[in-house]
């Protein structure tokens, strides 16, 4: 029996050192020391051994399966740090290698037009509103003093949903003040940026989809005096300090008087003089960049205002145009498309 368990013990090393991983020396073990293992098996000779002979044989069986238990956890141990060594050589991160540089996105350059005017407002004490683009009869016209039979109002013009007999896109950003003007009192000072929807054929000066800037300020003491002073300024924040602007009467339903403002042409102020043939003011030494006015009475009635106590102004202006005249461009259907070739050339 002696002869069977230096045996089993030499066989059990021998099978040890060859192991390659974790399973098979696990497999070792079941093999050699488990419940049916070859240890039992020799055990179960014990009973035919003398009374003299049977303790130092026990106790050589266990000192074997000591040993092998031993040797199979300094093996799994070896084992271990082996394929550390060995992941830490294969996966080795080589922290020189230059970067995989990340496409970074940035602002639309429409987007980046709208925040340079609406900074402007805020910082003058405006604060800012946004509201739904579908809209309704009352918010986009009727409030604002369209009569029944403006042409606006016409499906030639207007684009109309089937959700609800007059359910719309707004024409312009208009409901969103009349909106703010419903819901709270003057002192107020707004400025509401967004996008806009009328039926047009896309062309390279018309998109179904545009974007303005309106705004508004009513108070008890607001006068044309405020319009211009507030409109000069930030006309002279976006195009500069020396910017030459214009006031020229013209008529909106919702505004009475009502101006459009231009701006020098600063392709002909290099010149000092009305360029004939132009490229950008076509030879007429000023650019139309805001309608604007004193909010009509019927309006302020409207918006639960009284008119013989406050007053306001309010203005609005495309920014899509404004963003192509601020680049240099001519095709607003540029800022649509979505061409990364293109928006990548603009960079906030
Ligand atoms: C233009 C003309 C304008 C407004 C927009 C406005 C009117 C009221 C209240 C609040 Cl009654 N906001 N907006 C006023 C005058 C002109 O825009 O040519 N836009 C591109």
């Amino acid at each position: 029996m002696r002869a069977e368990l230096a045996g089993l013990r030499e066989q059990a090393l021998t099978d040890i050192a060859a192991c390659q991983a974790e399973t098979e020396l696990e497999a070792v073990r079941v093999r050699y020391l488990g419940k049916k293992g070859s240890l039992n098996a020799i055990l179960r000779g014990l009973g035919g051994l003398s009374a003299e002979e049977r303790p130092a044989v026990g106790a050589l069986a266990n000192d074997i399966k000591d040993e092998i238990l031993a040797r199979i956890a300094e093996k799994a141990s070896e084992l271990a740090s082996d394929g550390l060594r060995r992941s830490l050589a294969e996966e080795r991160t080589d922290v020189t290698l230059p970067g995989r540089a990340r496409p970074r996105g940035h602002t639309h350059p429409l987007r980046a037009v709208e925040q340079e005017i609406v900074g402007i407002f805020v910082a003058m004490g405006f604060s800012v509103a946004e509201g739904p683009e579908i809209e309704d009869d009352f918010h986009n016209f009727g409030a604002l003093n369209f009569p029944p039979d403006h042409p606006a109002r016409d499906t030639q013009d207007t684009l109309f949903l089937t959700l609800a007999d007059d359910a719309l896109l707004r024409t312009h950003t208009s409901p969103v003040q009349i909106r703010v003007m419903r819901s709270q009192r003057p002192p107020l000072r707004v400025i509401v940026p967004g996008a806009c929807y009328r039926r047009d054929e896309p062309d390279a000066t018309h998109s179904p989809m545009f974007h303005q800037v309106e705004g508004f300020m009513v108070d008890e003491q607001v006068t044309f005096a405020d319009l211009k002073g507030v409109l000069v300024h930030f006309l002279r924040r976006l195009f500069g300090p020396e910017t030459g602007v214009r006031f020229r009467p013209s008529f909106f339903p919702f505004t009475e008087p009502s101006a459009e403002v231009d701006i020098a042409c600063s392709a002909c102020a290099v010149t000092g003089r009305p360029t004939p043939g132009c490229r950008v003011c076509r030879g007429k030494g000023w650019l139309e960049v805001l309608g604007s006015g004193m909010i009509h009475p019927n309006v302020l009635r409207a918006v639960g205002y009284d008119p013989e106590v406050v007053r306001g102004f309010a203005f609005g202006m495309g920014i899509d145009r404004l963003a192509l005249l601020r680049h240099d461009l001519d095709d607003l259907r540029l800022f649509f498309e979505n061409d990364l070739r293109f928006l990548g050339q603009y960079p906030s």
